[in-house]
């Protein structure tokens, strides 16, 4: 039976402008009429040429209105001249899995569904991105043509009889149009699964876990992750089922905020400080995050996480095959990498906020191993920060050093020397205050006379040496990517960096950052907000934001 299509007259929708990472906004908004249909014809006409026969992959985290979008999608694809999409059982597919698929099959991109570590359900936030066919989120270029075909949209092409049922795995081929079109219902787990398999030695993993000497506790936070734990830790490595905790994705991911931090993972932060666990690990509502913590609640801050990674490489079988390319971090992640990359002689690379602008270096051969302090870290086996892979990541390095994460980070510090780090952020602050303190301290750091000024705060003394807002240009396309955050950075190295962020859904958020670097071994023990509270606040009285946002205290602490 021939299906046909029908193209659906529209209004554009202001805003539809996708941010560090996808559009996302409050549910309400996306179940507007034609909301999710613009916003999904709009990526679809941004493919161009590229789209009639194109095969794309479709998933996401299982969070609420999931179903609806996978459903919209399919039927616009159709009507879009899409060859085939291959979609995850019930629409799940985790953000790192979805890159997996894109490159295992060289699909033409993939849609993914998802506002990951905001909270999800009826009142919760919703969002769509776009991945390229490398695997990676489209880079500034495609997502601001999206972004323009948004703002004169006037119809939309869909087939609205086109029926799948996404629940069963299996291939269904529809006559739509005259045209053949394929979906393909996949299992969330597997691909991802054997490409763990290309990466780790997944032996001596599941050794480390039958020893018991060492008893992990993974916590999904109720995202997508938790399939992938139950089957990959659980069924094939032989992790005990009581240690895979909020494993069944929920719409509202059970009312949490699906963030691994210390503030919203208080749960797993908890349960490791009685002292039965010697690491955790929680992940965000996609799956591209994680935490590490060790015995007690040792807490690993994802700067140092990646820093050890780096300095462990070796214990990873993957890149004994590809041999290890540079190391790079956004730029208000702490520059712990940076001295493992000078040690071991590697390239090395400071991008801005966005797991996009890693992307192009990969592609090129000059990108092994990255990060976020945003708690994400990954490497060029994909094209996305990667959750699970960043836990059997230190799984391998515990496995291979036999030591616990706490000794495993107390040698780092003593071969490289401690940063000290801490993100303030400040959510739902009123965006005009916001932005009256992005203009300040934007006025401030053209103000020459801030070089060589001193600042004080009780016995510490710190004199600026650079102040700039951020910019970056692409050493592989020459694409530049401007004011990308206010770095105040002074002689001892230690920096201060404000931005706002790109993720939220309404009003701001204000991220405050500080980096600061201490070589003396006794002092790396100390407690990082005893350390840092000096450049706390100098930041504070710098950039004003107490009394400009009316904030004494920021929302969430890491
Ligand atoms: C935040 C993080 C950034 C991360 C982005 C997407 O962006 O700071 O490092 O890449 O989220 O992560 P922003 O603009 O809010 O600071 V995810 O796991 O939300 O896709
Ligand atoms: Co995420």
């Amino acid at each position: 039976m021939t299906l046909l299509s029908v193209k659906v007259s529209t209004c554009s929708f202001d805003g539809q402008k996708p941010g560090t990472s996808g559009l996302r906004k409050n549910v309400t908004i996306f179940k507007q009429k034609n909301y999710t249909e613009n916003f999904v014809q709009s990526i679809l006409t941004a493919l161009g040429t590229e789209l009639a026969g194109s095969t794309l992959v479709v998933g996401g985290d299982g969070r609420y209105y999931l179903k609806e979008a996978v459903d919209i999608i399919i039927k616009m694809c159709a009507a879009n001249g899409v060859a085939k999409v291959i979609v995850g059982q019930n629409g799940i597919l985790s953000t790192p899995a979805v890159s997996c698929i894109i490159r295992k099959y060289k699909t033409t991109g993939g849609i993914i569904l998802t506002a990951s570590h905001n909270p999800g359900g009826p009142n919760g936030d919703f969002g769509i991105k776009f991945n390229c066919s490398n695997g990676g989120p489209a880079p500034d270029g495609v997502t601001n043509k999206i972004y323009e075909i948004s703002m004169d949209i006037d119809e939309y092409s869909i087939s609205p009889t086109l029926q799948v049922d996404v629940s069963k795995i299996g291939t269904t081929q529809h006559d739509v149009d005259g045209r053949k079109y394929t979906v393909e219902v996949i299992d969330s787990v597997s691909d991802y699964f054997e490409m763990t398999k290309e990466i780790f030695d997944l032996d001596a993993i599941k050794k480390l876990l039958a020893t018991k000497k060492l008893v992990v506790l993974l916590d999904a936070m109720h995202g997508v992750v938790g399939p992938y734990v139950k089957r990959i830790l659980c069924q094939e490595l032989g992790m005990p089922e009581s240690s895979a905790v909020n494993c069944t994705p929920l719409e509202d991911f059970g009312g949490h905020h699906p963030d691994p931090n210390l503030t919203y993972a208080a749960e797993l932060v908890k349960a490791m400080q009685s002292g039965d666990y010697g690491l955790g690990a929680a992940f965000d509502g996609d799956g591209d995050r994680n935490m590490i913590l060790g015995h007690k609640g040792f807490f690993v801050t994802p700067s140092d996480s990646l820093a050890v990674i780096a300095a462990n490489i070796d214990c990873i079988p993957y890149f004994k095959k590809t041999g290890v390319k540079g190391f790079s971090r956004s730029m208000p992640t702490a520059g712990a990498v940076d001295r493992v990359a000078a040690k071991i002689g590697k390239e090395f690379f400071e991008v801005p906020t966005g797991w996009k602008y890693f992307g192009n270096l990969m592609d090129a051969g000059r990108l092994s191993l990255c990060g976020e302090e945003s708690f994400g870290t990954g490497s060029d086996h994909i094209r996305e920060k990667d959750g699970l892979w960043a836990c059997l990541a230190w799984l391998s390095v515990l496995a291979s050093k036999q030591q616990s994460v706490e000794e495993i980070l107390k040698n780092h510090w003593a071969t490289y020397g401690r940063n000290f780090f801490t993100r303030y952020d400040y959510e739902n602050v009123e965006s005009e205050p916001a932005n009256k303190m992005m203009t300040n301290l934007g006025k401030l750091i053209e103000d020459a006379s801030l070089i060589g000024r001193g600042f004080n705060h009780g016995d510490k003394a710190f004199k600026v040496a650079k102040a700039d807002n951020f910019e970056y240009t692409d050493p592989i396309d020459g694409s530049v990517a401007k004011k990308q955050g206010i770095r105040i950075i002074f002689e001892d190295g230690s920096r201060i960096v404000f931005r706002l962020s790109g993720t939220g859904s309404s009003g701001a958020t204000i991220r405050m950052y500080i980096d600061s670097y201490e070589a003396d071994s006794t002092k790396h023990c100390l407690d990082a907000q005893d350390m840092l509270k000096p450049l706390v606040e100098i930041a504070l009285q710098m950039s004003q934001l107490r009394e400009l946002t009316g904030r004494q205290k920021p929302t969430v602490i890491t």
